[in-house]
């Protein structure tokens, strides 16, 4: 193992029993399973790939950690991943998540090397790459990636998972799979087409070309887009640190209805958003927000 890598969850809220019951809905079923390690009271993951921190109040930090391979997303790196990101989703001192990788690299895409090999068979048997998607559908909290250096292929694909991309101006996005003999495999055909639109989505998965950040912010790929790492970092931590500051009753809503808008048309999503704001009027942090407004004090949210 990799002994700086080794970093154990520093949280003494961080529930692993959590984790590990719902384990079995994120292990990958189609390469060597791995079998994430627990400190010796059995409470805190230790991992080999990633690193966990909680850098601010409320925020807690993934950091994909594979310098040799420019943080190549293999099958243990997505387990260790899931693992991560189940444990902050069920710890409740996390209120925002943010995922980065290096300066150099944020993620250069699936493991090609581990891909390699695979036959049809076994990857469609064993629904190869399934397990990326619980990272989208299970996670509730918002989550944030910060990206600088190489985001290809299955990297772009794990940036366009997240709620909200930051990013440097000369990060390096693609989605190159067309050069390998095959083709986005994590949703990149989907999501960067609804991020920005047909036409160059076609274009770029055609060609392989790659878009700089400065280009993933003009198009709407990327909130923002900064001009050095250390700001990319720091405003990164600050935005995360503002959303764990409101409610998180507010902030669980607001990330559902903005999802539903990729999925719903504009009349069913305008209904939804509806029902669900109807719904934050039976909630005691309602209540609060909008009294602390007309006291002219800071709400303090009770995630009710
Ligand atoms: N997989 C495995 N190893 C990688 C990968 C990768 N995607 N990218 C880089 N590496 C390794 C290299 O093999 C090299 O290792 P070694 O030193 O042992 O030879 C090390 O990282 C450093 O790489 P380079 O020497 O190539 O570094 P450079 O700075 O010269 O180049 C690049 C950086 C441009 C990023 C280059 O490494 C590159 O082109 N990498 C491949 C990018 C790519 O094609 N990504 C797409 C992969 S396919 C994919 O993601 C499909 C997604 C499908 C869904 C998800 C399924 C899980």
């Amino acid at each position: 193992m990799h002994p700086t890598a080794r970093l154990a969850v520093r949280s003494s809220g961080f529930r692993a029993a959590a984790g590990t019951a719902r384990l079995s809905r994120f292990q990958p079923s189609t390469l060597p399973r791995v079998i994430v390690r627990f400190s010796s009271s059995g409470s805190n993951p230790q991992y080999e790939f990633i690193q966990v921190t909680e850098p601010r109040p409320g925020v807690g930090q993934i950091t994909l950690n594979r310098p040799k391979a420019l943080n190549a997303l293999s099958t243990p790196l997505i387990t260790e991943l899931n693992t991560a990101l189940l444990t902050f989703q069920s710890t409740p001192s996390i209120r925002a998540i943010l995922l980065t990788g290096s300066q150099k690299a944020f993620a250069a895409g699936a493991d090609i090397k581990e891909m390699a090999p695979l036959t049809f068979s076994s990857a469609y048997l064993n629904s190869f790459i399934e397990s990326w998607s619980n990272l989208t559908t299970t996670l509730k909290k918002p989550l944030i990636a910060a990206v600088s250096g190489h985001a290809l292929g299955g990297g772009c694909e794990l940036a366009l998972m997240a709620d909200i991309i930051y990013c440097t101006k000369t990060a390096n996005f693609g989605q190159p799979e067309i050069k390998l003999g095959t083709i986005p495999g994590a949703g990149g055909s989907q999501r960067l087409t609804r991020a920005v639109g047909k036409a160059k989505a076609m274009e770029l998965i055609l060609t392989g070309k790659s878009f700089s950040g400065e280009e993933a912010e003009q198009w709407g790929v990327a909130a923002r887009a900064f001009g050095s790492y250390e700001e990319l970092m720091e405003e990164s931590l600050k935005t995360a640190e503002t959303i764990a500051g409101y409610s998180k009753v507010a902030v669980q809503a607001a990330k559902e209805v903005v999802n539903k808008s990729q999925e719903l048309g504009l009349r069913d999503g305008v209904e939804f958003e509806r029902r669900v704001f109807h719904a934050l009027f039976g909630s005691e942090d309602q209540k609060e927000g909008m009294g602390a407004f007309g006291e002219k004090r800071k709400a303090q949210w009770k995630d009710q």
